[in-house]
């Protein structure tokens, strides 16, 4: 049976769901977080059925503080001694200018990609600091490193990733809890259908004429940064298409 334990919020698509097929294979008890309950079920099932791994779903929305806390407090003790937490669930909601963009989109990124992050933090860092053990891995992006035009909101919320990160590394020193940034590039996933309210046809506009990343590169960058030796901590990790050299900068054929 797996040994350790990792929690990964935004299991249920793309990154999330990939890192949770891989960790399940590399000796990982896995707690996998998301707000569609059926594809959670779905996942765990085929998790089970395929590796000697356990595994523990919690269906909440983690935008909302009330929802996140009920959620990671019912974990039971045995499962509290989270050796991994990957804080991937996030999303971008629109592409448009400061004059014109959606409020409600703005709202819906700050409140996942920062205070999702936040709240989930503040709980699990507490059972870390417990058990003086731990790595938190926080996902990013290039948008975290570069602002983009209509993408202020995405762009802030990914750069307050960063700098929370950053903070939470140092804070955490004491405690032998490592924490890395890792910030992917274009990585084709539902990304972008959710950012374009599923419009496929602009979603894969995106992913036009060059080779994106996919989330497989990413869960396989998220165990070789789990696996690194006791005394060595990736603190930041960009990782890009070989095609994209800026946010802005894609080589299309
Ligand atoms: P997907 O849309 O494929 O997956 C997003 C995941 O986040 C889903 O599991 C979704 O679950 C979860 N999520 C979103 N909102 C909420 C919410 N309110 N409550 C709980 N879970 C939520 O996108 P990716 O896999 O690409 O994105 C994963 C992370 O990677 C994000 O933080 C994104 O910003 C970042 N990233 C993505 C890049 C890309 O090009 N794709 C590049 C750089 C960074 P559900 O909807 O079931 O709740
Ligand atoms: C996702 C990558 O460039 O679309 O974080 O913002 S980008």
């Amino acid at each position: 049976m797996n040994q350790k334990i990792a929690l990964i919020t935004g299991a249920t698509a793309g990154i999330g769901y990939e890192t949770a097929l891989l960790l399940a294979q590399n000796n990982y008890n896995l707690i996998l977080t998301g707000r569609r309950k059926e594809r959670l079920d779905a996942l765990e099932n085929k998790l089970k059925s395929s590796f000697n791994c356990k595994i523990m779903t919690l269906n909440f929305d983690i935008r909302i503080k009330t929802e996140t806390e009920l959620a990671l407090n019912s974990i039971p003790d045995e499962w509290k001694a989270i050796d991994l937490l990957v804080n991937n669930a996030g999303l971008a909601a629109g592409l448009a200018p400061i004059n014109s963009a959606d409020v409600e989109d703005w709202e819906n990124m700050i409140d996942t990609n920062v205070k999702g992050l936040l709240y989930t933090s503040r709980i699990v860092t507490s059972w870390m600091i417990e058990r003086q053990k731990g790595h938190v891995i926080n996902i990013s992006s290039i948008a975290g490193k570069e602002s983009y035009p209509n993408g202020s909101v995405y762009c802030g919320t990914k750069h307050a990733v960063a700098a929370i990160s950053k903070a939470m590394r140092i804070e955490l020193l004491p405690y032998n809890i490592k924490v890395t940034t890792l910030s992917p590039g274009a990585v084709e996933t539902e990304f972008s259908l959710v950012r374009f309210r599923g419009d496929l046809e602009k979603a894969d506009q995106v992913y036009k004429g060059f080779t994106p990343l996919t989330a497989k590169d990413i869960a396989e960058t998220i165990l070789f940064i789990a696996n690194r030796p006791p005394h060595v901590n990736i603190d930041d990790l960009l990782i890009m298409p070989t095609s994209q050299g800026s946010a802005r900068d894609i080589f299309r054929k």
